[in-house]
């Protein structure tokens, strides 16, 4: 196995939050950090410039999207993700397993990989452990997943051990099948809410030996108290000297305390999703645009933000457009949002370099509460 592309700077003295770095391909990303959700090789309503005016270090794109269209072939014959989207720094891409998921009655998992429908047209598709890799591979992403199981909650024991010893198998043959592409691969712990199974997972990945190490199967409907304890339950078994990705999470929120916990990455569809339907993340909690009150309000949306939306447009504009759905709407609340999540980030990269990580989330409750 190759040496870890992740290099810890240094670790907080009073919880587990930590500051590092992770080498990619397209050059290297700053821990912690959040990445913003580009489904379908585009990050909804935004360019590749405006996310680098936020300071964007890395997105997501997905496998079982990409897949079903416009197909590896097109995008390979582009060179890969990067220069069809055009956008030069890192790319992870999901494996598809937490989509076929989703998919439900939809969806067939056997001892071979998932059989599937496509949610455009109804046909039949198929996606294995290795297909997800050559997928990857053809896109050319920086950091590859490797494809999972993901159970839904409740699940029982049994269930869950089903899941995750298959989750196993496939690791090893997503492992197996990388060709030396100079792409990282991630194992994804699963386990689903039971502490043994998690310990367990984490171990058998280790075993096998990723370039990272995600924590999946969470924020699937259980409580945040679950979610807290389940995140607690994995990080102490997985490698100090190698980064540690919370899948799918989360509000500003469970980023803080995802942090707390020693986690180094994040994605979600909550900033650019909520941007859409007009909830607006702040420094003093969230603004629901449409609401009455904004009618004439001519502050910008956060007085404490430098992003493009707030430096120019006032409250009253920004409910305006919503009222009319007017497309620009979208790309002026993805800008703040966006923002806003990599802002926090960046505080909290700061926070941790100067060992006051717990002040700063304390101060961030505090100020959530002025409004
Ligand atoms: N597996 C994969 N992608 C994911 C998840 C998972 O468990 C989650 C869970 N919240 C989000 N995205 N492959
Ligand atoms: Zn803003």
């Amino acid at each position: 196995m190759t040496a870890s592309p992740f290099t810890l700077h240094s670790k907080s003295t009073d919880c587990a939050a930590r500051r590092g770095e992770l080498k990619t391909l397209h050059g290297t990303i700053q821990t912690p950090i959040f990445m913003p959700v580009g489904t379908q090789a585009t990050v909804k309503s935004v360019t590749p410039e405006n996310l680098k005016e936020m300071n964007a270090q890395i997105i997501l794109g997905n496998t079982y999207h990409l897949f079903i269209r416009p197909g590896q072939e097109l995008i390979r014959s582009f060179g890969g993700l990067h220069n069809f989207m055009n956008w030069d720094r890192p790319i992870l891409t999901d494996s598809g397993g937490f989509q076929i998921f989703s998919l439900k009655e939809l969806a067939k998992i056997t001892e071979e990989g998932a059989a599937f429908r496509s949610h455009l047209d109804g046909a039949k598709l198929f996606l294995s452990p290795e297909d997800a890799i050559e997928v990857q591979e053809s896109l050319g992403s920086d950091i590859m997943m490797c494809l999972d199981t993901c159970i839904p909650y409740p699940a029982t024991r049994e269930e869950t051990i089903k899941s995750t010893d298959l989750t196993s198998r496939w690791a090893q043959r997503c492992r197996k099948a990388q060709n030396d592409t100079g792409q990282l691969l991630f194992g994804i712990v699963q386990g689903g809410m039971h502490h043994d199974l998690r310990k367990a997972h984490a171990e058998a990945l280790i075993d096998i030996g990723f370039d990272g190490y995600a924590i999946g199967g969470l924020s699937v409907g259980e409580d945040k108290a679950m979610m807290q304890d389940m995140t607690e339950a994995t990080i102490p078994h997985l490698p100090e000297d190698y980064s540690r990705y919370l899948m799918g999470v989360g509000t500003p929120e469970d980023l803080v305390e995802g942090v707390y916990r020693g986690v180094d990455m994040f994605d979600c569809v909550m900033p650019t999703r909520n941007a859409r339907n007009g909830t607006l993340f702040t420094s003093t909690g969230k603004v629901v645009i449409k609401n009455a009150k904004y009618r004439d309000d001519k502050r910008p949306l956060d007085p404490n933000c430098n992003c493009y939306t707030c430096r120019n447009y006032s409250r009253a504009y920004l409910r305006h457009l919503f009222q009319c759905r007017e497309i620009l709407c979208y790309h002026l609340n993805t800008i703040h949002n966006l923002h806003y999540y990599l802002h926090l980030m960046a505080e909290m990269r700061e926070a941790i370099e100067k060992d006051s990580f717990s002040t700063f989330r304390n101060d961030f409750y505090g100020r959530l509460e002025t409004e």
